[in-house]
């Protein structure tokens, strides 16, 4: 039971530790992560863009709740972009200028951070203001990373 129990932590530890393309079975695995979770992060951000855009009433409570998914989704694509993962929709500036790639990640991270902020607020001019900068940095990432 003890070998059992100490063979799981190991295994767990190895995966934990392991680099992120090793954690996708195959290329494939990894574009389809990467692009299931920037969908559903954009199914949850644009809920919140019906509100802003006042297409649907003012809601705090959904948007929060939005505005949290949304936060939390955007940590998750990056990890799928590792070497040997090109492909999809993504420019070969993903891998051959990854530092700045990274800034870009880090600031939607940032902005989608202060978003989930804002919609906790309750204040639908602070929700614009903040669902407007997020955008930005989505299109800002978009237009130098990914293809049309
Ligand atoms: C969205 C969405 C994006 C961004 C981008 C902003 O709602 O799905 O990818 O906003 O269009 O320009």
């Amino acid at each position: 039971m003890i070998r059992l129990a100490s063979f799981a932590l190991a295994a767990v530890c190895a995966a934990i530790s392991l680099p992120a393309a090793a954690q996708f079975a195959k290329p494939e695995d990894a574009i389809k992560y990467r692009q299931s979770a920037l969908f559903v992060m954009g199914q949850h951000f644009s809920r919140i863009g019906a509100m802003a855009n006042g297409r649907v009433p003012f809601d705090a409570a959904a948007a929060a709740a939005n505005a949290d998914i949304v936060a939390e989704m955007a940590k998750l694509p990056w990890a799928a972009f590792g070497a040997g993962t090109e492909g999809g929709k993504s420019k070969p500036e993903v891998w051959k200028e990854a530092a700045k790639f990274k800034e870009h990640q880090d600031k939607m991270i940032a902005e989608t951070g202060k978003l989930a902020v804002a919609a906790k607020a309750g204040n639908i001019d602070a929700l614009k203001a903040q669902f407007g900068a997020t955008a930005g940095s989505c299109k800002a990432c978009h237009d130098s990373f990914r293809n049309q």
